[in-house]
């Protein structure tokens, strides 16, 4: 594959491969397992990403931070069914069809189709298509595309973990108003007043039918991190805090303050289903001021 200057592929200690990107634009990482995006730092920024010191770059396990691909369930597999949390995209290896450049932004192509592990839990007939487009601009567009002669329904979400100063001196704007399921609350379904989000405990909620751009206000490092959507109905805000976080074996006990997730998702309500041949595209912008 001819690869445009600045962009490697090297093989980790653990196991895994990964893409790494330097532009006049931004750095990045890329992990061929689960498509994932680990780093992205655009020029004259801080590290947008958090990734944990102590996460596993090993096959099979996911990675605890970055940009975790999730499909095609949310959360534990409903219905007594069987398979892995957040479903098994992010834990399979993906092909990297082609690696594109147009001025300062490289875009990387991966493809996801059916294997092992997919038809085991019952999904023999899809494919993915994700473009990582590395720039000024970080873009991720996840399409899923219905191979089978049945109708497909699935969750998803481009589980993003932000690199924040400190969780308790942070805001989010943009989710005012909307209903979200609270799952640190068996599941209770709760109104957002019209202020904006501080988070000040384990925070863990589903906000549904919004395609609303939010905005991480992060005080402490006199920034903002813009995230745009599209074909995203639901957005998650995660922060496991201090309890939640020592249950967690690929987090360090302080890892709480220093990240929160905000993940543009189709999840719970807003599952989608395609007809047999359709095809669905979930589009997520973030960038940094
Ligand atoms: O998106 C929030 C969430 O669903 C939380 O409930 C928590 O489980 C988090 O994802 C991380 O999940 P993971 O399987 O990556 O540990």
């Amino acid at each position: 594959m001819q690869l445009p200057s600045g962009v490697r592929f090297e093989d980790t200690p653990g196991g895994t491969r990964r893409a790494t990107i330097c532009s006049s634009e931004a750095e990045a990482s890329i992990y061929f397992q689960g498509a994932h995006v680990t780093e992205w730092v655009p020029k004259s920024h801080k590290p947008v990403l958090f990734v944990s010191r102590k996460s596993l770059f090993v096959p099979g396990k996911p990675i605890r931070g970055g940009v975790p691909v999730i499909w095609p369930w949310f959360g534990p597999r409903g219905g007594g069914l069987p398979g892995p949390a957040h479903g098994f995209a992010r834990t399979s290896d993906w092909t990297l069809e082609s690696v594109q450049q147009n001025n300062g932004t490289i875009t990387l192509h991966f493809v996801f189709v059916p294997n092992e592990a997919a038809r085991s839990f019952g999904f023999p007939a899809f494919r993915l298509d994700y473009r990582v487009s590395i720039g000024s601009t970080l873009e991720l567009a996840l399409e899923t595309h219905n191979r089978s002669g049945e109708p497909l329904t699935y969750e998803e979400a481009l589980h993003s973990y932000f690199a924040i100063g400190d969780i308790e001196s942070i805001s989010i704007s943009g989710l005012e108003g909307t209903t979200y399921v609270d799952k640190t609350d068996n599941l209770r379904r709760k109104q957002q007043d019209d202020q904006t989000i501080r988070i000040a405990k384990e925070t863990d909620q589903v906000h549904l039918n919004t395609g609303a751009a939010c905005v991480i206000h992060d005080h402490a490092w006199d920034r903002r991190i813009i995230v745009e959507k599209s074909g995203s109905a639901s957005t998650v805000v995660w922060n496991p805090w201090i309890e939640k976080t020592k249950t967690l074996s690929d987090m360090a006990l302080d890892d709480w303050r220093k990240m929160v997730c905000m993940e543009s998702a189709n999840a719970l309500d807003n599952a989608v289903t395609l007809a047999p041949g359709a095809s669905h595209k979930l589009i997520t912008s973030i960038r940094v001021e």
